[in-house]
């Protein structure tokens, strides 16, 4: 919306989810979807983000024999028949929302399915602007019983080819990513380039980290450093959704929070379970930061940038004779 001030505003509301139990139905979370929804549409949002896997428990904590052993858990299609009311519960709220599921595509040419960690984007007028799959897929793909639960990732989703979109819509210019590429700085970067407003994330961050628990005092601070990081090194809003609380046993990190471009904090949950967190967040705000400090076509050297795209991992430099 454009204010008298003639800045543009979007009302944004994070909608925290508590744990989600491996057998609940998609009908009872879909129910509280829409409590959330009403929510935030009752305290003026234009646009409610839901957290990853948002649909369902966070299945890879569980190791299967066959990958499709959590089929169940995906979605066929979005939206599905059982999503359907929240598609028509926002479109007749005039309510947009970004949704993560887990997304089980059709056949390939070569009769393959492909499983992705998506998030779906959709405007106020009911219309699915964008898809977003998930870029860094952490964890592991074998199975490892030594963990006193899995983070199997990498055995169920493949790594998304397409990389960060953003997309003109609800006033601005919107971008998504999705729990680890929170983590990474050339997630923000990639759609910084494009000239990104808002960058909605949803998160499952489980407390313990097994192959280094010294991490697990760190979990909250590192989840908001690098999310404050990315809003103002790419003068972005940064909306950061959790599913947290203590699901099927793993104590997850909640923490929602909504970040302006200075990297400020200016919305934050205070519980582990459903909660909704609101903020007018200024697009113009933007601007204070891509147009001085972080104007890239001014300060950016990207000629001297070249590992940054070329290199995957570590070239250290020879050791000394
Ligand atoms: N979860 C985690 C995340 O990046 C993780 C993986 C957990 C990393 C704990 C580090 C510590 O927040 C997902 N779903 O990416």
């Amino acid at each position: 919306m454009t204010c008298e001030s003639g800045s543009r505003h979007v009302h944004v509301a994070a909608a925290q989810l508590g744990p989600i139990a491996k057998d609940e139905t998609r009908e009872s979370v879909v129910q509280r979807l829409i409590a959330l929804l009403r929510q935030g549409a009752a305290a003026g949002s234009e646009l409610v983000v839901f957290p990853e896997l948002a649909l369902t428990t966070f299945f890879p904590r569980w190791f299967t024999e066959d990958v499709s052993g959590h089929d169940h858990y995906y979605e066929a299609s979005m939206p599905s028949p059982a999503t359907q009311p929240l598609f028509d519960e926002a479109k007749a709220l005039g309510v947009g929302f970004a949704l993560g599921y887990a997304e089980l595509t059709e056949p390939d040419a070569d009769g393959v399915v492909h499983r992705y960690n998506t998030t779906v984007l959709v405007e106020r007028d009911g219309t699915i602007v964008g898809k977003f799959r998930k870029v860094h897929i952490p964890g592991h793909e074998a199975d490892e019983p030594w963990r006193p639960f899995q983070h199997l990732e990498r055995r169920y989703f493949e790594e998304s080819t397409e990389g960060f979109g953003v997309w003109r819509c609800f006033d601005g210019i919107v971008g998504m990513a999705t729990c680890n590429d929170r983590r990474w700085p050339e997630t923000y970067r990639e759609m910084g380039l494009q000239g990104v407003e808002m960058v909605l994330i949803g998160y499952n961050t489980p407390i313990h980290y097994a192959p280094d628990p010294g991490q697990n005092a760190l979990q909250g601070f590192h989840n908001h450093l690098c999310m404050q990081a990315g809003a103002y090194q790419n003068g972005t809003w940064v909306v950061g959704v959790a599913k947290g609380g203590t699901e099927e046993g793993v104590e997850s990190l909640a923490q929602s929070c909504i970040i302006a471009p200075s990297g400020q904090i200016v919305a934050q949950a205070v519980t582990t379970g459903d909660e909704i967190i609101t903020a007018v967040a200024d697009l113009d705000w933007c601007n204070h930061y891509k147009e001085t400090l972080f104007n890239f076509a001014t300060y950016r050297r990207p000629e001297l940038y070249q590992r940054i795209t070329s290199q995957k991992g570590v070239i250290a430099p020879p050791e000394n004779s």
